[in-house]
C-alpha cells in the first residue's frame, strides 16, 4: 500500500522532456586553418527544477563530433574525453575555452566563417535538440 501511494507521488511528479527545460545560448564552432578540429562552445541553462545531462552530440558537418573537458593537470593543458555533463536544477553550464567544449573532429566544407551548422544535442532521457552553430574565425569573429 505504501509503495504503491510512493510510485503515484513519483509518476505525479514526472518531469518533462529535458529538451522544455534546458536551453541552448550562443553556439558557436571557431573554424581553424587546414581542417584542424573546431572547438564548439555553447552556454545549457537549466531553467526547470530537475538535473539534466548531455550525453551525446552529432553533427553531419563534423565526421566525428566529441565532448571534451581541458582542465590544467600539473601545471600542464590537458583534453579528456567526456561522456556526459550534467546541469543541475536552476543552473547554467558554459562550454567555454579552457573548460568543456565540442571537438569538431573532420570539419568538412561547410565550417567555414560565416556559416552556420546543425548540431544535434541528446540528453539522457532520449530527448534532444538540433541548434545552427555559427561558425567564427580563430578570433571569434
Ligand atoms: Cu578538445
Amino acid at each position: 500500500m505504501l509503495s504503491l501511494m510512493v510510485l503515484a507521488a513519483v509518476a505525479g511528479a514526472t518531469p518533462p522532456p529535458m529538451t522544455h527545460y534546458v536551453g541552448i545560448a550562443n553556439p558557436w564552432f571557431r573554424a581553424l586553418p587546414s581542417h584542424l578540429p573546431a572547438g564548439g562552445y555553447f552556454e545549457l541553462r537549466n531553467t526547470g527544477q530537475w538535473t539534466a545531462n548531455l550525453t551525446a552530440v552529432d553533427s553531419p558537418a563534423c565526421g566525428m563530433l566529441m565532448m571534451h573537458k581541458s582542465e590544467q593537470k600539473s601545471g600542464m593543458d590537458t583534453m579528456t574525453d567526456v561522456s556526459s555533463v550534467e546541469i543541475p536544477a536552476g543552473q547554467t553550464v558554459k562550454f567555454a575555452p579552457g573548460s568543456y567544449h565540442l571537438m569538431c573532429m573532420e570539419p568538412g566544407p561547410t565550417v567555414k566563417p560565416g556559416n552556420s551548422v546543425p548540431v544535434t544535442l541528446k540528453f539522457s532521457d532520449g530527448s534532444a535538440a538540433t541548434v545552427r552553430f555559427a561558425v567564427r574565425t580563430a578570433t571569434g569573429h
